[in-house]
């Protein structure tokens, strides 16, 4: 009716001009019910997964990658960073599409707190078998959460970590993605994922949703380096969620204006793509479909009922608020909140009395001459990227790096402890 119609609209009129003014943490900005969402930011890190049998192709060394052309030199390797950038072209529809899909429009996400966790798997019959999911709030001033999805059966694992900074402009929100996902198969094979920029489009509307912008890099360390464009709406193609993929032997190649790429790619990630050679490509002559993400169902992560699940884990702590913003309860959803906010601040503070600090569960924040488990170093040494905590597919000894520089700290990662997993106790999946 239009009374409560009003409300609303003079809620969101107000929202919007304390987006425009604020600073600081925009996740803290308290938003009108219609537009939380009472799902938190920890379970975004299934999104990562959501089609387990394109990320476990990756390690199927039977399967060749199809579409195969002509005249373009193939090896495992080669056929192997094919795998990986279908893969993660699938997941972009679940990580930028899915809220609007299931919701009407993007939404206002839970804000973890420091220690939540979300934990699930995707269980399936031999050969793809069993891939978990763990995903833990790692700081919540700033918020970071991190991840880790694997699957021992077939030897491929994904770790990463993000946090957004959002900054409000011209009746947009643009958000800078700092953090990166390594995904590691077998012993030796390891790429850099980056994370591209986005910004919030709608919101004068009170109906937004997410536009990628910028460029994610994927650089393996048999040297294939990979760069993907996005696009949006008023670009070039004119079509929202567009991406061009160029695929080199590495980035080298790609650096000399002389050499062609192996492949480009380039359609919707959202829908239809299309891959060609890079010969072929200015003629547009012999397009194969490269993914199709209207075709491929997703798999969704089975998670244990609430009522199994630690005090920890998301769904189960924040299981009033969530009910409060289902029911559009503005009062019910402020206290909910309180119950929760409160029992955190004591906990800080009692752990401040005591003397020791909060300590992390399954991951560790390394220094990058520490860190001797992942290939992050050399990956990124590779691509020539930056390797500071500065935001994802920075390029090194670049003027944006040195914008972001504020002491000559070494810079640290989170990174997963798979120790830390296998000696769990409280926490199962
Ligand atoms: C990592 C992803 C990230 C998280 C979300 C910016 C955002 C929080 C971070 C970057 C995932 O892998 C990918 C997808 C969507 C990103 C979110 C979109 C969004 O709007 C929120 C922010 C915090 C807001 O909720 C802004 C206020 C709201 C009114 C807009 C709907």
């Amino acid at each position: 009716d239009s009374s409560s119609a009003d409300v609303a609209n003079f809620t969101w009129t107000k929202f919007f001009k304390n987006m425009a003014t604020f600073k600081g943490d925009l996740s803290t900005l308290t938003a009108p019910p219609f537009i939380l969402s009472p799902v938190s930011l920890t379970e975004f890190s299934q999104y990562w997964s959501e089609h387990p049998d394109l990320l476990l192709a990756t390690n199927n060394k039977e399967a060749q990658f199809e579409p195969k052309f002509e005249g373009v030199e193939y090896n495992q390797e080669l056929n192997q960073f094919l795998f990986v950038v279908r893969w993660f072209i699938s997941t972009l529809k679940s990580q930028y599409c899915s809220r609007n899909e299931s919701m009407g429009s993007e939404k206002k996400p839970l804000n973890p707190f420091l220690g939540e966790v979300f934990v699930g798997k995707w269980e399936h019959e031999e050969p793809l078998g069993t891939t978990y999911c763990l995903s833990e709030q790692v700081s919540h001033h700033p918020p970071v959460t991190a991840y880790s999805i694997f699957n021992d059966t077939n030897k491929v694992s994904l770790q990463g970590y993000n946090q957004a900074k959002l900054n409000f402009s011209s009746a947009m929100l643009s958000v800078k993605q700092f953090g990166h996902a390594l995904l590691k198969i077998g012993e030796t094979n390891e790429y850099l994922i980056t994370l591209p920029t986005l910004h919030i489009e709608g919101l004068i509307a009170a109906a937004p949703y997410v536009e990628l912008e910028g460029k994610t890099y994927i650089q393996g360390t048999a040297g294939h380096f990979a760069v993907i464009e996005y696009t949006g709406k008023g670009w070039m193609s004119g079509k929202k969620n567009s991406f061009k993929c160029k695929i080199f032997e590495s980035k080298q190649d790609h650096d000399n204006e002389g050499t062609k790429p192996l492949f480009v790619i380039s359609g919707q990630w959202s829908g239809l793509s299309t891959i060609y050679t890079g010969d072929d490509e200015k003629k547009k002559k012999n397009p194969q479909t490269f993914y199709d993400a209207d075709r491929e169902a997703k798999d969704v992560l089975s998670v244990k009922p609430i009522e199994e699940q630690s005090e920890l884990e998301s769904r189960r702590a924040w299981k009033d608020v969530a009910e409060a913003i289902k029911e559009g309860d503005f009062n019910k959803i402020h206290q909910t909140k309180t119950v929760l906010e409160e029992k955190q601040r004591s906990l800080r503070k009692q752990e401040e009395e005591a003397g020791h600090k909060w300590e992390t569960r399954w991951f560790d924040l390394v220094p990058v001459d520490e860190d001797h488990s992942s290939g992050f170093v050399k990956l990124s040494s590779l691509a020539q990227l930056s390797m500071e905590d500065v935001p994802s597919g920075t390029i090194a000894g670049s003027k944006n790096e040195s914008k972001w520089l504020v002491d000559d700290k070494v810079a640290q990662h989170w990174r997963f402890n798979r120790q830390k997993w296998d000696d769990e106790s409280e926490i199962n999946i």
